[in-house]
This record gives structure tokens, sequence and C-alpha cells, in this order.
């Protein structure tokens, strides 16, 4: 199959599942061409079935704004036209499906699009009135839609009014690659006394409430001897040092920016914080728990359909810091219990949420798509 993987190239989830998605696509001998406005932030190393295509933007002294959307249309026009895609899969409706509409009615000629929905696409900016009635058109255009969880579906239907039959496909791990690795320097970095190592990756938006992570931290520091590590960078970045500051734990904490490589970083970890305000996956959270790394989350979204209350980690309310705190000492003062979930974690990692499985499910359902008609 040729396909066209647009996605954006940020830090963020969605970037991530489209580009591990293409590669593993490629891998498997399906031809995939990157679409988007800057190289995608995993799209590395060579591979013959690979291919970038940057969306160029035009400037004129009348725009205010970047025209984006036509911008992107007609870059997906021209990789379809000349490299004879079978379909669009456009991650993150948010311009990516209106603008694959708009190719698909230029080239007339039968190209498919998939669009996955990956979290504030449906659950935030897609509701703005300025964004919704688009929105719902573009998704309702779309040959097929897949959602990440369960609960995403269901909020699209809801949200939206789209009486359309999604298809659930989970984020995915690369279980051979995500699997926890001797770290003795790293280790030796962050805990140099033995002290326990708790992680947080993320983007530093608001709704993942980073702020959170470090008041339970800082309820955990005053038990366990322990530090944080504060993975990514966004919004919030500031805020956060400001409050680590305020705290006076500074010297436990340490911000490392954005990482491409995390397996390291996660092999070092005992514990996983996600006390995210909304949701829809938690793909962050799946490669921790491959890593055997067990996961303090909030109940939001889709994460009850990730871990297990009890078993591979614990749940709460948000907000709820001080019962995470809780569940946290529980768990680093409890070495044998702590193992148990981490082996736990992994166990639910590769049984569920395995790449080669869950490619294999897109695989089949972008065969399914390339026989009906568009709606
Ligand atoms: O919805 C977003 O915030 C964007 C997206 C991203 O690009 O970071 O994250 C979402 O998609 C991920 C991949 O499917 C999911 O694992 C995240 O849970 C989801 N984020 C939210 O729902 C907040």
């Amino acid at each position: 199959m040729k396909i066209g993987m647009v996605c954006y190239p940020t830090y963020g989830g969605s970037g991530v599942v489209a580009t591990e998605l293409g590669k593993a696509l490629a891998d498997k001998g399906h031809e995939v061409h990157f679409i988007s406005y800057a190289l995608p932030m995993r799209l590395n190393g060579y591979s013959g079935n690979v291919f970038y295509h940057e969306v160029e933007m035009a400037t004129y002294p009348l725009f205010d704004f970047p025209l984006y959307t036509p911008a992107l249309a007609s870059k997906m026009v021209e990789v379809a036209r000349f490299e004879k895609l079978d379909l669009i899969h456009a991650h993150y409706a948010i311009p990516h499906a209106t603008s694959a509409f708009l190719a698909r009615e230029i080239l007339g000629n039968g190209l498919k699009i998939v669009t996955t929905l990956h979290g504030t696409d449906i659950t935030l900016v897609g509701l703005e009135p300025s964004f919704l009635p688009v929105m719902k058109f573009s998704i309702e255009k779309s040959d097929g839609v897949t959602a990440v969880s369960r609960f995403l579906r269901e909020k699209t239907t809801t949200n939206y009014g789209i009486d359309k039959d999604i298809r659930v496909i989970p984020n995915f791990v690369d279980i051979e690659k995500y699997n926890r690795m001797p770290c003795d320097d790293v280790c030796g970095v962050f805990a140099p006394k033995g002290e326990k190592v708790l992680v947080h990756v993320s983007n530093f938006r608001t709704v993942k409430r980073v702020q959170d992570a470090i008041r339970i931290f800082n309820q955990v520091q005053k038990m366990i001897p322990s530090c944080l590590i504060l993975v990514g960078d966004g919004p919030d970045r500031s805020s956060c040092e400001m409050l680590v500051r305020e705290l006076g734990i500074r010297e436990k904490v340490r911000f490392l920016g954005k990482q491409q490589e995390l397996v390291q970083i996660l092999s070092a970890a005992d514990l996983f914080l996600m006390p995210s305000q909304s949701e829809s996956f938690g793909l962050s959270a799946l490669e921790a728990m491959a890593c055997e790394v067990p996961v303090i989350s909030t109940s939001v979204g889709g994460l009850p359909e990730l871990q297990v209350h009890g078993e591979t980690g614990f749940i709460a309310e948000i907000g709820d810091i001080d019962r995470m705190a809780r569940y946290s000492i529980d768990l680093l003062s409890n070495p044998s219990k702590l193992k148990m979930f981490g082996v736990a974690a992994r166990k639910r990692a590769v049984e569920n949420f395995d790449v080669k499985k869950v490619v294999d499910e897109y695989e089949k359902y972008y065969e399914e798509c390339l026989v009906v008609a568009h709606p």
C-alpha cells in the first residue's frame, strides 16, 4: 500500500503514534509518505520505504494568520497524485481531516481518508464553536475513523452527534525496544545514594497538571529518600520550576526538557506519575509500563482502559494529590509489591498493546476502508 501519513511533528502523542505506525508499516513493506510542516520528532534513521514531504507556507501581507489548511491540502494533492497514494491517514482531526477532504475533492480519484482521533482534537479544541461544524463534517466525510480508546469514541459520538462506525485502535509500544535495561550510569546520576526515582513525561500543557506531579513528589520525598525526573517542555514549564523553588525541593527535582530516547530514563524509574486532567489514552504511561514502571494516574478518559487499579498501578480522582502521594509511598516503601506491580505493568503492555498486534489492526482497517464507497 502507498500511505500518506499526516501528523503534527511536535512533542506529543499523536505525532509519536503516527511516526511509529508509519515506520512499522514501512518495515512490513508498505510505502509511507509523511506530510507535515516539519520533520516529525521520532522520524529518525533512514528507511528505503519512508519519505518526508514538507508543507511550504506562503506568506503575504494580507494574511494575518498562516493558511495551513489549504497549504496542507495542496501538498496532499501533489503527493497523492505523483506518488499514487492509496490513502491518507490523518492523525489529530484538526485541520488534517479537513485538508484531506479538500484534497480528495480536488483529486476526484477515489483516494481514501482514514482519520485517527487522538484526544484534545475531540475533547477540547474541536468543541470550539469556530471549529465544531467543520470538525463534525470532516470526521463524517472520512472513509474510516479510529479513536485511541473507547472513552474517546464515546465522546465523539455524544459531543458531536456523529452517527458513524468508529473503530477503537489503541496506542501501542514497541515492546522489544521499550524494555527495562541495566541503567547503572543513569541511576548513578539521578539517584547516587540509591534514592527512589519518580518520573513524569509530558508536553507541560495545563491538561497534564504537572504541578500536581510536583506536589505529589513533595509529599513522597518527606517520607522516602527520592528524586523527581521531569521530561518534556511546554507552556507550564516555568511555573513548574517556580513551584519547585517555592517548595524548597530544587535539589531533588531535575528538569530534563525534551528527550528523544526514553528507555534509559524509564529503566531508572521506580514510579511514573500521570496526574492528567484529560487523557484519551496516555501513551507515555504505556511506554513506562513496558519498562516495568507502575503508574500512579488519575481516573480520567482512557486511563482506566490502559492500566488496572491495584495491579499495574493506582488510580485516583483528578487533583487528589494526597491519595496519589499515599499510593506512591505505599508502593515505594514495599519493594516486593513494587516489583510485582512493575512485572504486571509490563505484562499488560505486552499482552494488549504490542506494536505488532496493533499495526496489524491498522493494516486490516486500511484494507476494509479501501473497498468502501466514500461517505
Ligand atoms: O490531544 C492531545 O493533547 C494531543 C495528543 C498529542 O499529540 O499529544 O495527545 C493525545 O494523543 C495521544 C496519542 O494518541 C494520547 O496518548 C494522549 O492521551 C492524548 N492526550 C490527551 O488526551 C490530553
